[in-house]
C-alpha cells in the first residue's frame, strides 16, 4: 500500500488487513509536511504511523509492516518490493490537491515530478520483479474533465471516417494535479502493452467521509479529515464551515457536477479491484464513484441538515472550470463486481457534522477561504482571491 499513511491509504490498509490480506504500507510522510508548510492540520487528530500500526496490532491482532521512504527513490521502491514480495501494489502515494498544484511553478513541478516519477518507479519495479504483481493505481474522474458527451470507463469505441478503433477516452483535466494523473494513466497503459503488466486505474471521484469501521475501532486508528482551502474536499469542507457557523462556499455558480464517493466505498472498491485482478497485459479503468452531485446541491444538502442558521455563499470561482455543463459518467464496473454503495444520506451528513463539532476547537477559520487563483501563476497562501 503505497501512500498508506494518507487519508485513503490508511483505511484501505486496515480494511485489507481486517479481511485477511497480509499488508505492508509505505509512505514518505510528505502529506504531514504539507500541513506544516500550509499552517494547517487534520480536523481529526491522527497518530504517527508507528503508533497507528502498533495500535492495529493491539486491537486487531494483525501486523502491518511499515516502510518509510519516497517512491521517487527507485532504490526504496525496489527494496520494498524485494523485502515484502507483494502480489499486488496499491498506489495512493501522490500529491493529490488540485489547488496545491496551482499555487505556482514550484508546486506544479513538485506535483508532476512526484506523481509521474513515483509511478514510473513503481512500473519499473513491478516489471523488473519478474513476478506477476498486479498494480492498482488511484487515478481520478477529473482526468476526463467535463466533456459534452457521455464519459466511459477509460476506453472509447470510436468510428472515424469509416474506420473503427478502441482508444483511451480523451482527457481534458482542470489542474496540473489532474494532468499528472493523465500522464500516469498513459504511462501505465504503455507498461501494460510493452511489459504485459496487469493494471487497474481507479478513476475515483471526490471522496467524503471521515471513518470506516476499522478506523473507528480506536482513536489512534483515525484517518485524517481535511477542511482547509488547499487539501479539503468540497463536502468535508462544507461540514467544517457549517460547524463554525461560516457560510458554505460555493465556487462560482455551483453548477459543477462531480462524481462523489463515501470513504467506506473507497476501501471496498480497492478490495474488489485486487480480489478480481486484471489479466496480464490488460490496462483497465474503473470509474470509482457512486453518485453525481452538483456543488450547489451538496451545499444545500449540508445546509438543510445543519439547520436554518447555515447559509450558502457563492464566491468568485478561484478555479477555471465549467460551472454549468453536461455530465453523465459510466460507473458500472465496480457495481458489477459487487460494490454495495453507501449513498449520501442526511444521516451521513449528520454524522460528519457531529464529528466536526466534536473537534470544533481544532478548526482554524484562517485556512478556509480560497487563496489559490488558477489564473495567477504565483499565488501566496494567505492572500484571499477577489
Ligand atoms: P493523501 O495526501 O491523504 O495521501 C497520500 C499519501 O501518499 C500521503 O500519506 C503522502 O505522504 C504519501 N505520498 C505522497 N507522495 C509520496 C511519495 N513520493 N513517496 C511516498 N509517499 C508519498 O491523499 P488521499 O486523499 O489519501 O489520496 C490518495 C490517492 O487517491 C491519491 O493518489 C489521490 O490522487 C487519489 N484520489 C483521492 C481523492 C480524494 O478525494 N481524496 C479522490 C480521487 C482520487
Ligand atoms: N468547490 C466549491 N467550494 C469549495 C471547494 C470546492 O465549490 O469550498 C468546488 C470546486 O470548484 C470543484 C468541486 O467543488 O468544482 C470539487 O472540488 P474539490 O476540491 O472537492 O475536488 P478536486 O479539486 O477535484 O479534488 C479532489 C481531490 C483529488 C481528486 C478529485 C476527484 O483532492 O485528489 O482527484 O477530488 S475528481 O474531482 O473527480 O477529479
Amino acid at each position: 500500500m503505497l501512500g498508506g499513511d494518507g487519508f485513503l491509504g490508511w483505511p484501505s490498509a486496515l480494511h485489507l488487513s481486517a479481511v485477511g490480506h497480509t499488508v505492508a504500507v509505505a509512505d514518505s510522510g510528505v502529506r504531514r509536511a504539507y500541513d506544516v508548510e500550509l499552517g494547517t492540520q487534520s480536523l481529526v487528530p491522527i497518530a504517527p504511523l508507528a503508533e497507528r500500526v502498533a495500535c492495529w496490532e493491539a486491537v486487531a491482532g494483525r501486523r502491518i509492516e511499515a516502510f518509510v521512504g519516497d517512491v521517487c527513490d527507485a532504490g526504496f521502491v525496489e527494496a520494498v518490493m524485494g523485502g515484502f514480495g507483494p502480489d499486488a501494489v496499491v498506489h495512493f502515494a501522490e500529491q493529490r490537491s488540485a489547488p496545491y498544484s496551482m499555487i505556482d511553478r514550484a508546486h506544479a513541478v513538485h506535483t508532476q515530478v512526484n506523481n509521474v516519477v513515483g509511478t514510473l518507479n513503481v512500473l519499473y519495479a513491478i516489471a523488473g520483479s519478474g513476478r506477476p504483481v498486479q498494480l492498482v493505481k488511484l487515478g481520478t474522474m477529473g482526468e476526463y474533465g467535463t466533456p459534452n458527451i457521455d464519459i466511459e470507463e477509460g476506453w472509447l469505441e470510436l468510428t472515424h471516417r469509416g474506420r473503427h478503433d478502441r482508444v483511451l477516452y480523451p482527457k481534458r483535466p482542470g489542474s496540473f494535479y489532474h494532468l499528472s494523473k493523465v500522464h500516469d494513466s498513459h504511462n501505465i497503459e504503455f507498461a501494460c502493452r510493452v511489459w504485459g503488466l496487469a493494471a487497474t486505474d481507479l478513476n475515483q471521484g471526490v471522496v467524503y467521509g471521515a471513518a470506516t469501521p476499522d478506523t473507528a475501532r480506536h482513536p489512534a486508528l483515525a484517518t485524517r479529515f481535511d477542511y482547509d482551502q488547499v487539501f479539503g474536499t468540497v463536502l468535508n469542507r462544507m461540514v467544517a464551515q457549517a460547524v463554525l457557523g461560516e457560510p458554505l462556499t460555493v465556487y462560482g455558480g455551483g453548477g459543477q457536477v462531480r462524481g462523489m464517493i463515501d470513504i467506506r466505498d473507497t476501501v471496498a472498491c480497492v478490495r474488489l479491484a485486487i480480489e478480481h485482478p486484471a489479466e496480464a497485459g490488460e490496462y483497465r479503468v474503473f470509474n470509482q464513484f457512486t453518485e453525481q452531485w452538483g456543488v450547489r446541491q451538496l451545499a444545500e444538502r449540508v445546509a438543510r441538515v445543519a439547520g436554518p442558521a447555515t447559509v450558502v455563499e457563492e464566491l468568485p470561482n478561484p478555479r477555471v472550470e465549467a460551472e454549468g455543463h453536461y455530465y453523465n459518467a459510466a460507473h458500472t464496473k465496480l457495481l458489477d463486481l459487487g460494490l454495495e454503495p453507501h449513498p449520501l444520506t442526511d444521516a451521513t451528513v449528520a454524522g460528519l457534522l457531529e464529528l466536526a463539532a466534536d473537534h470544533r476547537d481544532r478548526i482554524d477559520p484562517g485556512v478556509i477561504h480560497p487563496t489559490v487563483d488558477w489564473r495567477c501563476t504565483s499565488n501566496h497562501i494567505g492572500v484571499p482571491v477577489g
